[in-house]
């Protein structure tokens, strides 16, 4: 397992829509070991498969938040069957867009068909937390970031300071 860099806003890649996963097999469990390990290493909850540069439609999330009781979960090819017409509202980070928060809101519920990390079919209900991350990572699947539900005015001042960040980081 290795810990992956983690693509930044701006960044042509994290706006590819990725390509379904054909069989889950050994190269791709090596990917979410990869991705799981990034995510825990970052630290964060979730981590699409896009976010390191692999346009494939794989999610790693693990909302535990406890050192000690690990709870990893991988989603490959993710697809949502029903929503909430509820929505709720969380402060939303992202990997790719450090240090930018900024209150989203999503359906409160939803229900999701997915392969798991051995390739067989599971179904999730989701609320709460989980549901806020599942939705925020298949976002990534069609290379969309939460800061595309803000304002054009916020969202050009979030990419504006990523890319003057982004241009220290070089000089430096
Ligand atoms: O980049 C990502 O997609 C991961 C992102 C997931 C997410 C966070 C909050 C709401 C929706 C989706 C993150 O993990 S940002 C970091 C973060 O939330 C966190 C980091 C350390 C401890 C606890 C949370
Ligand atoms: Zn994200």
């Amino acid at each position: 397992m290795s810990v992956k860099i983690i693509l930044t806003e701006p960044n042509k890649l994290l706006r590819l829509v990725s390509e379904p996963v054909e069989k889950v097999d050994k190269e791709y469990r090596r990917l979410m070991d990869d991705m799981i390990e990034t995510m825990y290493a970052a630290p964060g909850i979730g981590l699409a498969a896009i976010q390191i540069g692999v346009p494939k439609r794989i999610i790693v999330m693990d909302i535990s938040r406890d050192e000690n009781k690990k709870e990893p979960m991988y989603f490959v090819n993710p697809v949502v069957n029903k929503k909430n017409s509820e929505k709720a509202i969380y402060e939303e980070g992202c990997l790719s867009v450090p240090d930018q928060f900024a209150e989203i809101a999503r359906p409160s519920k939803c229900e999701v068909e997915y392969l798991d990390y051995n390739g067989k079919k599971q179904l999730l209900k989701a609320e709460g937390l989980l549901a806020t991350c599942i939705q925020h990572e298949m976002d990534h699947l069609e290379g969309i970031l939460f800061i595309d539900y803000l304002s054009k005015l916020k969202k050009s001042i979030i990419i504006k300071k990523l890319s003057k960040a982004k241009t220290n980081r070089i000089v430096v």
